[in-house]
């Protein structure tokens, strides 16, 4: 019999996952499919690879990084540790909760360089195209391959979509932008905060980017922080030059006027309005249509395509968990694929699935239902595949307490740390407080 052949779109945290997942298995004698990893940018790690590049990248495809310069993890890392891969056993020790970027960087690609997975990828090979085709029950791919200049087709029994979700801006537009005497850009183009230092700021947006780009830009000396929020401020305890404002209604000139009637000079503008789930390489009858939410629309277990099981996607949830949400997606659908899953072949069954999901999130409001209901679907997938089993109930702890830590100083929250889940260890305080440690470096940041 030939082998299945099976594609992944893409090679970010979600895409690793799926390969370390085949990985282990073939380590351990199973017979494992034909992997072919197919990914737009000329290296891995996704988001976390980072560019100073914004707009287009050298080859003309959209720049798929949102990150920025002096991005520290925004949870700690004792919720998002590999299970089969701890921090200890990759920087030899352990290390302080909330790693600056080029930190976590450099423990993603540890786990997959140990893995020895990256012949499986073809870099700078963006999908143009994937078409279903029902006589033969397999799927044709439409690769580019930049470094050859040509584009060709090859057919796969499965395609796995890891393309991720925090990459194509959502940009609304408010009167007066169009004449704005400064800068207007998304959260998805910021790079440097010293670029705004000495300058009053406007953001837009009410979570995660609103809340770090804005303190990434305090950090760094901006004048003054604005935000504005459309449904709920944040809340949080902000320094005297950080005020926080409802709806922007428009602007004029440099000036903001806000619904609540207040007005305030601004230098730039800066959308923290969130991403869109963007698949331009997906006809409609293989499209996840999804808003960010936890329980993501049309996916049995958060990753089988309802409209066509053959197809899957993982990371397309709003995320808690990151990495090890990945992996137990990623173990849970190579197992499928190996057929030591089965997906009910009913689709009414699937689709109750998914109801049964939204309604669950949908029953409330609470954070810290948030945060179990996806410690939950973590533990629900690894139960049923060999991903090494850990302390869910623990790393909802550590989210917990970090909660309360933001609550208690949003400009300190970093400077805490949590136990490790995995090995038990207590992480070391950082060396330097977090509104101090000017230097993101990973050299500096392992100075223990
Ligand atoms: P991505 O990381 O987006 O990777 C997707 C990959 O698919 C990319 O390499 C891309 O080039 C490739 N790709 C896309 N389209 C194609 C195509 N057509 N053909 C081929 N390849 C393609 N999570 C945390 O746990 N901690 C944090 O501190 C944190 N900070 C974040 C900060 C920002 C600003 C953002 C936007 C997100 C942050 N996240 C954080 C969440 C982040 O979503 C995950 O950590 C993780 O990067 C998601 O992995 P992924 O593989 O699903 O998607
Ligand atoms: P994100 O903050 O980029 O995080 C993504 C926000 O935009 C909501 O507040 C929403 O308001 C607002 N918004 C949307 N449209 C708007 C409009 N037309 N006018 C005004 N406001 C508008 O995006 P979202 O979706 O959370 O919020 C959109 C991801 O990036 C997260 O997973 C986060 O963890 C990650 N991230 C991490 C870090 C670090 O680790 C930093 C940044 C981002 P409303 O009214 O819809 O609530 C350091």
């Amino acid at each position: 019999m030939t082998k299945k052949r099976i594609a992944i779109i893409g090679a970010g945290p979600s895409g690793l996952a799926q390969l370390r997942a085949f990985q282990s298995a073939a380590n351990k004698g199973e017979e494992i499919p034909e992997i072919v990893c197919f990914e737009k940018q000329d290296d891995w790690g996704g988001l976390w690879n980072y560019t100073w590049r914004t707009g287009l990248d050298e080859n003309g495809e959209p720049v798929h990084c949102s990150m920025y310069r002096y991005l520290w993890s925004n949870g700690p890392k004792e919720g998002l540790e590999f299970a089969d891969y701890s921090f200890e056993e990759h920087f030899g020790k352990q290390i302080a909760s909330y790693p600056p970027r080029a930190v976590l960087f450099d423990y993603i690609e540890g786990r997959v360089k140990k893995a020895g997975v990256r012949k499986w990828i073809r870099f700078n090979s963006p999908i143009r195209w994937v078409d279903y085709n029902e006589d033969k029950g397999n799927f044709t791919v439409t690769v580019h391959d930049h470094a050859k200049d040509s584009t060709y087709k090859e057919d796969f029994d499965h395609v796995i979509c890891a393309s991720g979700h925090f990459s194509t801006p959502n940009v609304p537009f408010y009167p007066g932008f169009d004449t704005f005497n400064g800068r207007v850009l998304h959260a998805h183009d910021f790079r440097d905060a010293r670029e705004f230092k000495d300058k009053d700021i406007l953001i837009l947006g009410a979570s995660y980017s609103a809340e770090d780009i804005g303190s990434q830009c305090w950090k760094y000396g901006c004048k003054s922080v604005t935000s504005s929020y459309r449904s709920a401020p944040m809340g949080f305890k902000w320094p005297d030059n950080w005020e926080e404002k409802p709806a922007l209604e428009s602007v004029s000139g440099n000036t903001a006027t806000f619904v609540d009637g207040t007005q305030k000079q601004v230098d730039a503008i800066i959308l923290c309005t969130g991403y869109k789930h963007f698949f331009n390489f997906l006809p409609d009858d293989l499209r996840l249509k999804t808003a960010n939410r936890l329980a993501a629309a049309d996916l049995y277990k958060g990753v089988v395509y309802v409209h066509n099981p053959k197809m899957f996607y993982l990371g397309m949830q709003d995320q808690w968990f990151t990495f090890n949400m990945f992996d137990a997606q990623a173990w849970w659908v190579r197992d499928a694929i190996m057929g030591k899953i089965e997906i009910p072949s009913d689709k009414d069954t699937l689709l109750a699935d998914v109801k049964e999901r939204e309604e669950r999130e949908e029953a409330s409001d609470d954070v810290k239902y948030a945060i179990k209901y996806q410690g939950d679907y973590v533990l629900e997938l690894i139960e049923e595949t060999d991903y090494p089993t850990f302390d869910v109930a623990g790393a909802c702890q550590a989210f917990y307490e970090w909660k309360g830590h933001k609550a208690q100083d949003i400009m300190a929250f970093r400077n805490n740390s949590y136990k490790s889940v995995i090995t038990g260890t207590m992480a070391p305080v950082h060396h330097t407080p977090w509104k101090d440690a000017l230097d993101d470096s990973l050299e500096s940041y392992l100075q223990n």
